[in-house]
């Protein structure tokens, strides 16, 4: 895996962002929101938006990013991200999006993963999994 360096006209460079084998192309993502540190390991996460598809892009270090997870494979082209961060005021990340049929802002909150540090993905992956235990 190669990281390549661009040099732009005005001499600053910029790097290509490595995504991990399996990822979706970066062309099919709309939107990418940084979402912070979810996993709190200290490296910056993503929530992509792909179609009917989300995802997160955990772990930017170093213009590499360690692992893509498709969290939830359908209905997600009728809805936007809005946040990923924590809003509920626990520590852990909690997601917050919009539905554009009925254009009605949900939380999901989040859980704690089993090391008890970061978020659990699975949380924001559906509402049933969340701190709230609700579909949604
Ligand atoms: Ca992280
Ligand atoms: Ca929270």
């Amino acid at each position: 895996m190669a990281t390549r360096l661009v040099r732009r006209s005005h001499g600053q460079a910029r790097r290509e962002i490595i995504l991990p084998t399996g990822a979706p192309s970066p062309a099919s993502m709309d939107p990418i929101v940084a979402a912070g540190d979810i996993t709190d390991d200290g490296k910056t996460d993503f929530f992509a938006r792909v179609g009917t598809e989300l995802w997160a892009l955990i772990g930017y270090h170093e213009a590499i990013i360690s692992s893509a997870t498709r969290l939830t494979a359908t209905l997600w082209d009728e809805r936007d991200i809005v946040t990923v961060g924590d809003v509920t005021g626990d520590g852990v990340a909690d997601l917050i999006y919009r539905t554009d049929p009925d254009a009605i802002l949900r939380l999901r909150k989040g859980i704690t993963n089993a090391s008890g540090s970061g978020v659990d993905l699975n949380s924001p992956a559906s509402g049933a999994n969340s701190a709230d235990g609700t579909a949604s």
